[in-house]
């Protein structure tokens, strides 16, 4: 499987971790669109959304204490921030390993785009 994230997972490609643990991983976002741009993701592979299914909705429960814990970490939990997952085509999804993009550290717009 030639999955980007598995490799950042495996330590065979860089990316500037801010946490780890047994389940997840966050590093930053190679293009940052906010001052905060953390990924967040499960260290097991799944492509999207679409495909969790049974005890892999433990994972994102983790996706979601780990976004907790890094938000207080950088300093953005009392500031806000949000937490975004793509799914699929229509939403942008680029990468198929699922991954959340914690945003903050100024205030966000609502946008589609
Ligand atoms: P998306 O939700 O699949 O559209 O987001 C993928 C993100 O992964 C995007 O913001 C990229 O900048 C980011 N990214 C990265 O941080 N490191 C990489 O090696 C690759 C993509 I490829």
């Amino acid at each position: 499987m030639d999955c980007i994230f598995c490799k950042i997972v495996e330590g065979t490609v860089p990316a500037k971790k801010v946490y780890e643990n047994e389940h997840v991983l966050a590093f930053r976002d190679i293009e940052p669109i906010a001052p905060v741009h953390i990924l967040i993701i499960p260290k097991k592979h799944i492509e999207s959304m679409n495909a969790v299914d049974g005890d892999d909705w433990g994972l994102i429960a983790e996706i979601h204490r780990a976004a907790q814990h890094i938000a207080k970490q950088e300093g953005v939990a009392e500031s806000g921030y949000r937490l975004v997952n793509n799914c699929g085509r229509d939403a942008g999804q680029a990468v198929y390993h699922i991954h959340y993009h914690l945003l903050a550290g100024e205030k966000l717009g609502w946008a589609k785009t």
